[in-house]
């Protein structure tokens, strides 16, 4: 699923006297200034305006258009209304960006192309604004597939559609394929899909090496095996407190440490993860900020090891004289939970 025009739908919903004119969103909105184009409209798009072009440039393809500020509190908002559908409507969920997810329907009964018009006319009710839904065995396919009828469009794309839709396409239209390969594979008399599938799986490695050349190889045929993720996992957990006036008694920092570190174990633990590396960061009235780390032989998710390790790490500033404004723990090299 993703969403159409995404940041100038929403405008266009909130300011419906935008409707059926070009609107352009990017930087402070202000086309004399410096900035380029987050999205424009599909009207705005028939003057030739697209993303990441200079504001400037949209401008002088289309003085008319509507110019406005990019508000991202304003459409994460309506993303989360978005995807709180889309988990309503499956459990198994990758949340990709702003205006897009990928939605595993394997083990439902229902066929997907019902279970998609549902999530078109909810998400039509509760926001005002359309999506496009591409169908298809595996998210290599799904993602050509949302792309393929968009505006309002909703697309099944099989195994067997695989030459006669997908090998007329771009290069470019394959997921994992940037610019850079474009254009290789453009002095290489390769500009489709199709072509590029046509190139044998050794010729691919010589030229792109072994991983991504067996990545072109697959892709091209339309094979992509890749799961859903369906969570982040997170770098590090931290916790910091900014006293309300700067400490240098020693009970108070312990104290705060102790607290902290507390606050990081339950955290992780809560979460199943464990962690390796315990880092302290202190900052000092004059806002000199430092930091020490320790790592443990093994992952640890103990409040005692964590709050040991970073007394550890106190013990190597030297604090005479001090006043400190900030204390932080944080656990990084997080393992774990099973998935
Ligand atoms: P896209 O889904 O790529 O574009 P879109 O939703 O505007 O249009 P389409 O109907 O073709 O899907 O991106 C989603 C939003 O992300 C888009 O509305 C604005 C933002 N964005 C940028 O800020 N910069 C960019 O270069 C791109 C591609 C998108
Ligand atoms: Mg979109």
């Amino acid at each position: 699923m993703d969403m159409d025009a995404f940041f100038a739908a929403v405008e266009e919903q909130r300011h419906p006297e935008l409707k059926g004119k070009p609107v352009v969103i990017g930087g402070s909105g202000d086309p004399t200034k410096r900035g380029v184009v987050a999205t424009a409209s599909y009207e705005a798009r028939k003057y030739g305006i697209h993303s990441a072009m200079p504001l400037r440039t949209a401008h002088k393809l289309c003085p008319h258009a509507v110019f406005l500020p990019v508000d991202y509190e304003e459409y994460s908002r309506i993303s989360a209304i978005i995807k709180n559908i889309l988990r309503e409507l499956s459990a198994v969920m990758e949340d990709v960006g702003i205006d897009e997810a990928f939605l595993d329907m394997s083990e439902y009964d229902t066929p997907p192309e019902e279970i998609s018009g549902e999530i078109k006319k909810r998400i039509l009710q509760e926001t005002g604004i359309t999506c496009s839904v591409g169908i298809a065995p595996n998210k290599l396919l799904a993602k050509i597939a949302s792309d393929l009828q968009k505006p309002d469009g909703l697309t099944v794309i099989t195994v067997d559609d695989i030459d006669s839709r997908i090998w007329p396409l771009a290069v470019r239209k394959l997921w994992g394929v940037g610019p850079k390969t474009e254009a290789r594979l453009k002095e290489l008399g390769v500009n489709t899909i199709g072509e590029l599938a046509s190139m044998t799986l050794d010729r691919l490695v010589e030229e792109f090496g072994e991983s991504y050349g067996n990545f072109l190889h697959e892709a091209s045929r339309g094979i992509d095996d890749s799961p859903l993720v369906t969570h982040w996992e997170p770098k590090s957990v931290s916790r910091e407190t900014t006293f309300e006036s700067d400490v240098s008694n020693w009970q108070t920092l312990a104290k705060t440490i102790a607290d902290l570190a507390r606050e990081v174990a339950g955290d992780i633990k809560q979460r199943g993860y464990k962690g390796r590396t315990v880092t302290l960061k202190l900052r000092f009235s004059d806002f000199r900020t430092l930091t020490r780390a320790k790592t443990l032989d093994e992952p640890t998710d103990s409040y005692e090891t964590i709050r040991k390790t970073a007394f550890y790490c106190l013990q190597k500033i030297d604090l005479t004289g001090e006043r400190i404004r900030l204390l932080g723990v944080r656990i990084t090299g997080l393992t774990g939970p099973p998935a």
